[in-house]
């Protein structure tokens, strides 16, 4: 059989930059340590084109083709740029060029397993987190065998097109990352910023959130020793020194943070990072650390500075916290965004003005406003929206649905944002690039005092 394997990044999506795919970076170096008899091949659809893909496949004929599948759609509240159709056509022209097994997996597949694998011609699709089983997967096609492997205690599910049959995984102990040169090279100098995991997992609750039901509420940090060395290597071999660490939220395991944000001081890194925080849970002493260290911008994913409406999203912090955080940020010279849902469950026009109100009490920040919620499967919120019934309850969601509050009104709500004279941005996530000279993100030149 042959030993090549085939790592497909699909992902062509370039805002508000083009990300590293970095769940095929995780993957690899997982396969490689287990697997050294394969060869893997790593094929991103943001650097190669389709052609070149397919020439690919039809010289190497790899043993199996794993295609990473990261966004469904952009986001927006419009059904503009649905990735779906392209993934099914990716399929068709990959499939004219090979029989050989087809195992898709990514953030969007994680979120639609079920109709990814009823709409898809492709053998497996694994959703969740994605080591354990795509090497037993791989090595099961290798051997001609039947992959058998169950875990109870993770989130991680293998579907199988053929046999129906259905794995789990346990939650593999030290995830670590390979970064290629040719990607970096691109990714470095499209987007000024390099990307990292220190955990993963999230313990929360949010009412419209997927990540814990997919990724899990146990929160895993990864092995302090090779995010140093990850960042060590990047910065001597690519002259790396801007990074996210794109963890869900990353103030959480805190101890764990200040023993990583301690070694990159102690190994004199020098680096500039920025992440996803939650609005609280950060002392004095913990923001002086991570500052030291390099922290240079936080996106705070706050949703809403109505404390009732806050309790509704299922958050755990109120607007007292969100402000004492904003200034714990400003007093260290941080730049900070806030991102906003607005009129999302329980957030009635009254609610959405006292945000805005609260707005008032925050300064040098950016105020990034979403509207609705977006619905997705298996959430509290979708069991709300089936009780106010907004979605019926045998609706995949397959198709945008987004819970707005039937009292929302955009343009008092715009202009109410005006007149604060703060940073208020609507819809507008391209604004949220980073600068290709690696100095950080654009929206640091939108915030107003
Ligand atoms: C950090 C993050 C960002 C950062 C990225 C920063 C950076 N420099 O990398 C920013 C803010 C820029 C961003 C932007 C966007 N994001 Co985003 N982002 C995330 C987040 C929180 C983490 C992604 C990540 O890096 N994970 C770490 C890697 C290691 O994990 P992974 O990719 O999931 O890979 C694992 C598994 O999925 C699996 N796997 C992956 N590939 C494969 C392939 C095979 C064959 C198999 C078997 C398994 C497998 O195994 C991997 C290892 O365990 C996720 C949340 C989530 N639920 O994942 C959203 C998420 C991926 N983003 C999402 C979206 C929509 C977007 C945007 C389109 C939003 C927008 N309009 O701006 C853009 C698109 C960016 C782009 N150019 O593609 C959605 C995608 C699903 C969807 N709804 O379409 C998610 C899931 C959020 C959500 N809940 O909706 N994002
Ligand atoms: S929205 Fe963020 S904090 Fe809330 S459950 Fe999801 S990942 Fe966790």
């Amino acid at each position: 059989m042959n030993n090549r394997i085939a790592l497909i990044s699909a992902n062509q999506y370039k805002e508000p930059y083009p990300v590293y795919p970095l769940g095929i970076a995780y993957l690899k170096s997982y396969l490689l340590k287990r697997l050294p008899m394969c060869q893997f091949d790593t094929l991103d659809m943001n650097i190669i084109s389709i052609d070149q893909l397919i020439h690919y496949i039809k010289t190497n004929q790899p043993a199996a083709i794993c295609i990473s599948m990261r966004n469904i759609d952009c986001f927006c509240n419009t059904n503009k740029n649905r990735f779906f159709d392209y993934y099914k056509e990716l399929i068709k022209t990959i499939k004219s060029a090979t029989n050989r097994p087809i195992i898709i997996g990514g953030p969007a597949f994680s979120i639609y397993p079920e109709v990814f694998m009823q709409k898809l011609d492709v053998d497996y699709g694994i959703k969740g987190e994605g080591e354990e089983l795509l090497y037993r997967t791989i090595e099961a096609i290798v051997n001609g065998s039947s992959c058998t492997y169950t875990q109870a205690d993770g989130n991680s599910e293998l579907y199988s097109k053929k046999t129906q049959q259905h794995c789990n995984s346990k939650w593999i102990d030290s995830p670590s990352v390979v970064f290629e040169s040719n990607l970096v090279d691109y990714y470095w100098h499209n987007s000024g910023i390099m990307s990292l995991q220190t955990k993963r997992g999230c313990p929360f609750n949010c009412i419209y959130c997927t990540y814990p039901i997919n990724y899990g509420r146990k929160v895993r940090t990864v092995d302090i020793d090779s995010i140093i060395e990850s960042i060590k290597e990047a910065k001597e071999r690519y002259g790396i020194n801007y990074w996210f660490f794109t963890d869900p939220v990353f103030n959480i395991a805190n101890d764990y943070n200040i023993k990583l944000t301690q070694a990159i001081i102690d190994n004199k890194l020098n680096i500039s990072w920025g992440s996803y925080f939650s609005p609280t849970d950060i002392t004095d002493e913990q923001m002086a650390i991570y500052k030291k260290s390099g922290l240079k911008h936080i996106e705070f994913g706050t949703e809403s500075f109505c404390d009732q409406t806050l309790e509704e999203y299922g958050k755990w912090y109120t607007f007292s916290d969100i402000l004492r955080t904003s200034n714990l940020a400003l007093k260290y010279n941080i730049h900070y965004l806030h991102t906003l849902l607005l009129a999302g469950y329980g957030d009635s026009q009254k609610r959405v003005l006292e945000t805005i109100e609260n707005s008032k009490k925050l300064s040098h920040t950016a105020l990034f406003a979403f509207v609705g919620l977006r619905i997705y499967p298996n959430t509290v919120l979708q069991e709300r929206a089936i009780l106010e019934g907004m979605i019926d309850k045998n609706d995949n969601l397959f198709e945008h649905k987004v819970y707005i509050h039937k009292d929302f009104d955009l343009e008092r709500t715009r202009k109410a944002a005006s007149k604060t004279g703060k940073a208020w941005i609507f819809d507008h996530t391209s604004q949220m690039t980073f600068n290709s000279d690696n100095v950080g993100p654009k929206w640091e030149c939108l915030i107003k005092p």
